[in-house]
């Protein structure tokens, strides 16, 4: 293509260009750098030596203000204060709407092999490139200060910065969502939000406005199996899958597509959390899932998802009985298999939170070639949303931001507006034009271009839902006949809390008789015994109600029959690394003991906390010193995923109360615990010896505690998993 002559004055390499021939594939993805590292690296700034204004004027006193005599008033004249003042009252930008509470790592992604005849995208196309990414993830209802661990669903956002442009996967850790058409956004998000007269909860869906609307809402029923399940948990962000949810096309170089769902798969498995736990979590350490995810990549422990695929042919389009545009349905596995295609890896934490992680923005419409849209109408609407509310959040030029901009040089007519970078030199700004040498021009056919699929689409202008979207509460039913059944038990107790704070009657009989019910009579019969809410007899009419948008479908005479084991979370992780592991620590422990345990954890990938009464250390066996890592008192178990309890300390922990806490709350949720011989009495007394996943021994106490640990966790030991 003609390139516009750059005057000689303008030549020197900007950051932004520097970026545009650096190779992206930067071998080893431990080295952490690749062409977005560079991209960034100019934008940088380490502090300096010598304090300055923003106009860069040495300042040489920042102690003082400007005053009239030294008991006097302030000058307006002070330019220092009133500078520094103005911008820290201008610190804010309008946190998101939705998913506000979010953290984020860089990374790279790689397709295992070439892709080509799936997809002309370049971050595809070649297993030799690792494209740069930077994944967001988030709470959805809670506002920028709410804790990282309450029952919600996670926002999974990737950007890809590939050499064809910036792609974003903008996904949830559950692959289904609570509408099917965008216009009902603003009710559902009124509706979870605090309360509008006192604000009041905060990041909860426990309160009347959420369950009145999901209530006249069935097609959030699918949805709700999920957020109410142990999903709505993940013990860690690396523990979570991440989906797409809707349907795209991806679209080879000759314009042939393929519907495609996209799904990430966690390499440390989906493990999640017991409910008490998670709500313990949001008052004993709320930072505690941005603080694992920190500190993992801090210590070389990268989080990573292999990217699947399930493709459909456009001819199989109706071949499923749900329709593959409506947001509330999956496909199962089991209906097309997931074809694992490449790796992500998070492997280098941000420089700066507001700068990166809070000024990303994401848009469902940034697609590349070769990535294209399906009609989904959730997905329709918020190709529309996204960029309206970056351009509120952010500003019309956001896309110029470190964070957000391209690694491939962008280049329009588009101009001006708040704090514009590019100074775009010439005096034109319009295509097409003959004074700039009809720069910048289309792209040459032969160039990879963003081109729409072309599909024929016809239709009267309705405002209408299509009847293959009718069928809300078979693949709930799916969903609960999937799971094991501790995981029945966990759903029918969020359930039971969830409308336990529910104050309506007629909500929460709602909620009973026109979604539970529907779903399944053992639910419905398990909630209504921890909720008192009556099951009406069959065929009761409902109370009159305000009529739902949309009349529920005809239940699916099949429906009962319906399974895909692929979405129980009742299996052994595939990897079981970076784990946290209290080791309980007092005066007379053996020290060479533990510090074998601790070495043994470590090469095993582990993470061991030595746990003392206070800070400092405590004295062995040997009367020597044994630094701690943490003191008890701010050492919850929440934050630890098993206990061992080393020999020589079961005597100091019999005495204190906080240590028997401790371990009988890690008991309650589900934790291995592994104690030496001598702490048996202690286990005995708190009722402990001979539940699954406790070991009591001298030999290879380590070893069992590591095999217990390779199933998560021992859910069947406790049924009140409910707060308490
Ligand atoms: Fe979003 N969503 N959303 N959403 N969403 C936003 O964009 C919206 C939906 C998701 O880490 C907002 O930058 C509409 C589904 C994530 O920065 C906003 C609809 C899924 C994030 C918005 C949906 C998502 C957002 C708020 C219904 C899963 C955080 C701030 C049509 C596939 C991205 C922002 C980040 C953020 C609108 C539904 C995921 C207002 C209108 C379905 C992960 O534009």
């Amino acid at each position: 293509m003609a390139k516009k002559p750059v005057p000689p004055t303008m030549a020197a390499p900007s950051p932004r260009t520097a970026g545009q021939d650096t190779p992206l594939d930067k071998g080893n993805a431990a080295r952490q750098e690749t062409a977005k590292t560079d991209d960034l690296r100019p934008d940088t700034v380490p502090p300096g030596d010598v304090l300055t204004t923003n106009q860069g004027v040495g300042v040489s006193d920042d102690q003082n203000s400007l005053k009239a005599g030294v008991r006097g008033p302030t000058l307006l004249e002070d330019i220092l204060m009133r500078e520094k003042i103005t911008h820290f009252d201008h610190e804010r930008i309008p946190e998101r709407v939705v998913h506000a509470r979010g953290t984020a790592a860089h990374g790279v992604f790689q397709v295992y092999e070439d892709l080509s005849e799936l997809s002309c995208a370049q971050v595809f196309r070649d297993p030799k490139v690792q494209t740069p990414v930077f994944v967001r993830f988030s709470t959805v209802a809670g506002s920028r200060g709410s804790a990282d661990t309450p029952r919600d669903v996670r926002g999974f956002a990737v950007k890809f910065y590939t050499q064809e442009g910036v792609w974003d996967l903008v996904g949830n850790n559950m692959p289904v969502f609570f509408i099917q058409d965008a216009n009902k956004f603003p009710d559902l998000i009124h509706a979870v939000k605090p309360e509008p007269n006192n604000e009041i909860p905060q990041a909860a869906s426990a309160h009347d406005t959420f369950w009145d609307f999901v209530s006249l809402t069935p097609e959030s029923t699918h949805m709700l199996m999920w957020a109410m399940s142990d999903r709505a948990l993940p013990r860690t962000l690396a523990t979570m899958e991440g989906f797409g949810v809707h349907t795209f096309r991806l679209v080879d170089a000759e314009g042939g597509w393929r519907f495609v769902k996209f799904h990430w798969k966690p390499l440390k498995g989906v493990c999640s959390m017991v409910w008490d736990e998670s709500h313990l979590l949001c008052g004993r350490d709320p930072d505690f899932q941005r603080r694992e995810l920190f500190e993992s990549i801090e210590r070389g422990d990268f989080p990573e998802w292999e990217l699947g695929l399930q493709i459909v042919e456009p001819a199989d389009e109706h071949k499923f009985d749900f329709d593959l545009l409506d947001p509330t349905k999956i496909i199962p596995e089991e209906l097309v298999p997931i074809r694992k295609v490449g790796k992500l890896t998070l492997n280098r934490n941000p420089d700066n939170y507001f700068a990166e992680t809070e000024q990303v923005a994401f848009h469902t419409g940034h697609v590349v070639p070769g990535i294209d849209f399906s009609n989904d109408p959730l997905l329709q609407g918020r190709l529309f949303s996204y960029i309206d509310t970056q351009l509120r959040r952010v500003g019309p030029n956001f896309h110029e931001l470190p964070i957000n901009r391209s690694l491939r040089p962008v280049d329009n007519n588009q101009r001006d507006g708040f704090g514009r970078h590019a100074i775009n030199p010439g005096r034109v700004a319009y295509f097409p034009n003959s004074l700039g040498g009809g720069c910048p021009m289309h792209s040459p056919a032969s160039a990879a271009a963003f081109r729409s699929v072309t599909v024929q689409e016809a239709g009267a202008k309705l405002r209408q839902r299509s009847d293959s979207f009718k069928d809300h509460f078979s693949q709930a039913t799916m969903f609960w006949n999937s799971m094991s059944d501790w995981e029945r038990d966990h759903i029918a107790a969020a359930f039971s809390f969830e409308l336990n704070m529910v104050v309506d009657q007629g909500v929460r009989n709602r909620v009973m008789n026109e979604l539970l019910c529907n779903v399944s009579p053992e639910l419905a019969d398990m909630v209504s015994a921890q909720t008192g809410i009556d099951v009406a007899p069959a065929g009761t009419p409902a109370a009159p109600t305000p009529s739902a948008p949309t009349p529920s479908g005809p239940l699916n005479p099949k429906a009962a029959e319906l399974r895909s084991p692929a979405l129980s979370m009742d299996k052994a992780p595939p990897l079981v690394r970076g784990r946290k592991i209290a080791i309980l620590v007092g005066d007379g422990v053996d020290s060479v003991i533990v510090k074998s345990m601790v070495g043994e954890l470590t090469k095993a990938g582990q993470v061991p906390e030595l746990i003392g009464p206070t800070a400092g250390a405590v004295i062995d066996a040997a009367t020597k010193p044994l630094p701690v890592n943490r003191a008890a008192p701010n050492a919850p178990s929440v934050i630890y995923d098993a206990v061992l309890i080393p020999p020589g300390v079961a005597e100091g922990l019999a005495g204190m109360p906080m240590a028997q806490r401790f371990i009988d709350e890690a008991f309650r949720h589900g934790k291995p615990i592994a104690a030496a011989a001598d702490a048996r009495a202690l286990l005995v007394k708190l009722g402990l010896e001979g539940a699954e996943g406790v070991v009591i021994g001298d030999g290879k106490l380590v070893t069992l505690l590591l095999d217990n640990l390779a199933q998560h966790r021992f859910p069947r030991r406790v049924s009140n998993l409910a707060p308490n």
